[in-house]
């Protein structure tokens, strides 16, 4: 299959710096990145690991370049962060600006106007039309921290309820809201307390025939049966569960959720940290259901690869925090203010939300193919640049892991980054960046396929 008549060769990537192909031209991981790998053993903590120890030199659009010269096509970006591309032109622009204005003053002490315009920037992409307030953090899961700080505080409830599979970070409070024990939780308890977990809707994985809304009720009357809605001061949910395994809930199950929060005085709380900023074909996963979070995070794409964070939510909620009560000494630093105005343009003007609908068209139709050949996929699902697979052994939902991780490896060695994830370790995502032209997603899709071929032969 090609990409002919697609809308994603454009001029985008033509303007790029180093050419959009795959090249590999060492074994991998070649003998640089070997070299350093050693030099890292003896210098960083092992607990921090790496999916694939190539190391990174230089990296454009949607190709990153290792320092044995191997073009990679990243099919990662960087779990979900570089949607507009690495080195976004836009971007490093705007970045190197700042750079060489200022670099910090700490928005607490003197203020900037940077800041500002990313909060009117996200107040204005949220979904729903009542006024919002926005704050800025550092990362993902201190979002998601303060998001249960303010919905504590303006409810004066405790409880925060989360869903099977989710993962929210490695803080001690989002550790307690993921998850998954290895490797995120193993060992570092005890956990915050006041958190409860209750199934979510998981198509594949749930009875036949089951609806949303009858997942939502299955998780409704858990809550009220083991916590009771008075003491709920959020319900906190990721639209697509990301690192759980691309899960979409079916059709109705965030609405029904959402319905009861509101009639319970709950907030409804959605982590858009891996599905926002045009990642599954919207600004926000949760509009594809008319879902109006009471709060929204956001992280990852928000910035283009600087680390920025960031609540947003209604402004009687937002506001209804003392003054002091958030903040933090680097939250919102210009440098990744500038980056996020620069991204948000970015993402706007190339319309990569469109682009993510085009992504996730010729993905789904690329993996639905694979799949009528091998029964081993068990799942083909996703929304937009946010597609996966789930492997299980034949005509069952015992999952495969180990093909899983042969499968990545065989990409990885063919110069294919793509990431597993999930539960049981079983899921093959596929997160491109959205400037991603169509020769490079149909090599990069290619190479996947026969790795596939390969394994589950
Ligand atoms: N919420 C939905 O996906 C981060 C984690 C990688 P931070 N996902 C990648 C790892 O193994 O640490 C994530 C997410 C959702 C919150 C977070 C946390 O974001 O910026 O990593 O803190």
């Amino acid at each position: 299959m090609t990409g002919s008549g697609s809308d994603l060769d454009g001029p985008i990537t033509r303007s790029l710096r180093i050419p959009q192909a795959r090249n590999v031209v060492t074994e991998i991981p070649g003998p640089r990145s070997q070299a350093l790998e050693h030099r890292r053993s003896n210098a960083v903590a092992s607990a921090v690991s790496s999916v694939l120890p190539v190391y990174v030199e230089d990296a454009s659009g949607a190709i990153l370049v290792d320092v044995d010269g191997n073009a990679f096509i990243d099919l990662g970006s960087g779990i979900g962060v570089v949607g507009v591309g690495h080195a976004a032109p836009g971007v490093v622009e705007a970045v190197a600006a700042q750079v060489g204005r200022f670099t910090h003053s700490c928005f607490m002490v003197n203020p900037y106007e940077s800041y500002i315009a990313v909060c009117e920037a996200l107040n204005g992409l949220a979904p729903g039309s009542g006024p919002t307030r926005t704050a800025l953090f550092n990362s993902g899961a201190e979002a998601v921290e303060n998001a249960v700080k303010i919905a504590r505080h303006v409810t004066g409830r405790q409880a925060v309820v989360v869903f099977d599979h989710a993962y929210h970070g490695r803080t001690n409070l989002t550790m307690a809201l993921t998850a998954k024990n290895m490797p995120y939780r193993d060992g570092f308890g005890p956990f915050a307390p006041e958190v409860y977990r209750v199934p979510v809707s998981y198509p594949f994985r749930d009875p036949a025939g089951m609806t949303g809304d009858e997942a939502a009720t299955r998780a409704i009357a858990q809550i009220e049966r083991q916590v009771g809605a008075g003491n709920v001061a959020c319900v906190l949910i990721e639209p697509i569960q990301g690192e759980g395994g691309f899960i979409v809930p079916a059709p109705g199950f965030l609405p029904s959720l959402a319905r009861w929060c509101a009639e319970h005085g709950v907030l409804f709380v959605v982590d858009e940290i891996q599905t926002g900023l045009c990642r599954t074909g919207k600004w926000f996963a949760c509009e594809d259901e008319h879902i109006v979070p009471d709060l929204m995070t956001t992280a990852k794409a928000l910035a283009g690869g600087l680390p920025l964070a960031a609540v947003t939510g209604r402004a009687e909620i937002m506001d209804g925090v003392h003054a002091g009560g958030i903040g933090g000494t680097y939250g919102g630093n210009p440098v990744a203010c500038a980056a996020a105005l620069a991204a948000i343009d970015t993402l706007r003007t190339l319309d990569l939300a469109r682009a993510a609908r085009r992504i996730g068209e010729v993905t789904l139709t690329r993996l639905l193919s694979l799949q009528a050949g091998h029964p081993g996929i068990g799942d083909v699902r996703g929304r937009g640049a946010m597609m996966a697979i789930e492997l299980v052994r034949p005509g069952t939902l015992e999952p495969d892991p180990e093909s899983t991780r042969q499968i990545t490896r065989a990409c990885h060695r063919a110069g294919v980054m793509v990431l597993a994830c999930g539960t049981f370790a079983n899921v093959i995502r596929l997160l491109p960046p959205l400037v991603i032209d169509a020769a490079l997603l149909d090599d990069g899709l290619e190479v996947l396929a026969t790795a596939v071929d390969d394994v589950l032969a």
